[in-house]
């Protein structure tokens, strides 16, 4: 069968690294069932062949209007469907859109009718957002990574930066890599406008990544793999200070001085 990707090792590129991360997401066993979504512009991987491209089916509403994504493109995991599969049959289990020129609608343009993800509102929203602010993030993940879930149970945990500060604290390369923290969003209906908004809130609050309570987690960066490596270096973090507990003690965590080291060392924002 033709797709979409061939003859375009770019956007190629772009969809297999979705691909790979999937797995990774499965491996890990933060994709049950269905659980979780991906979206990445791919705006930057078009051609003039893609752009004149007829669309499969209708536009739909997307419920929201986003002025920023006039003519963008992005490749979406498709609503109800797995991570694993999708990590082996990426453009059967997710789809590339297109945003129309009215802001409000997207149409499916390769390569079969698959339905985007049931997240699109907070997806799209916050591409909208990153574009707004001239940010040069592709990618947005949402995942359900068991500790951190898990530590989400707890309301002492849901304060600003309790768990910024406590995750930061178990190993040097968390606060390296995941620089500006955890942001922290309240339970809040799937899918719904509300968690998209307060998602977009917390991002601009100056968070990579912002935990859904007793949900998952919404990670942005650059591309599929740097929102990915994120959210597994916070849930290294959290392992530590699982397994720390389990064996009887509360984990010391490095100090305040250490981790301030760490900002001045990797010139960090935070
Ligand atoms: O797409 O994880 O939050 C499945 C989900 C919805
Ligand atoms: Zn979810």
């Amino acid at each position: 069968m033709s797709s979409i990707l061939d003859n375009r090792p770019e956007l190629r590129r772009e969809v297999e690294q979705v691909a790979e991360a999937a797995g990774y997401l499965w491996q890990k066993g933060w994709a049950e069932r269905n659980g979780g979504n991906i979206t990445v512009n791919v705006t930057d991987a078009v051609d003039d062949e893609i752009r004149s491209m007829l669309p499969i089916g209708q536009p739909v509403a997307i419920g929201v209007t986003l002025p920023n994504l006039k003519g963008c493109y992005f490749y979406c995991k498709g609503t109800n469907r797995r991570m694993r599969d999708l990590a082996r049959w990426p453009m059967e289990n997710g789809s590339i859109i297109r945003i129309t020129d009215d802001c409000a609608h997207y149409e499916i343009i390769a390569d079969a009718p698959v339905k985007p993800t049931s997240e699109l509102p907070s997806h799209l929203s916050v591409h909208n957002y990153l574009i707004g602010k001239g940010s040069n993030y592709k990618a947005s993940l949402h995942t359900h990574p068991i500790e951190l879930v898990a530590m989400s149970h707890n309301p002492e945990f849901l304060k600003k930066d309790v768990l910024t500060n406590l995750l930061w604290s178990m190993i040097p390369e968390t606060k390296a890599f995941c620089p500006r923290g955890l942001g922290i969003v309240p339970y809040m209906l799937p899918s719904s406008v509300e968690l998209a908004d307060a998602t977009i809130a917390a991002l601009a609050d100056d968070y990579d990544v912002v935990m859904w309570e007793k949900h998952g987690v919404f990670a942005v960066g650059p591309d599929i793999m740097e929102a990915f490596d994120m959210v597994d270096t916070l849930t290294k973090s959290a392992i530590i200070y699982r397994d720390a507990r389990a064996m009887g003690f509360d984990p010391t965590g490095m100090s305040q001085e250490q981790m301030k080291e760490i900002s001045t060392v990797f010139k960090l924002p935070k």
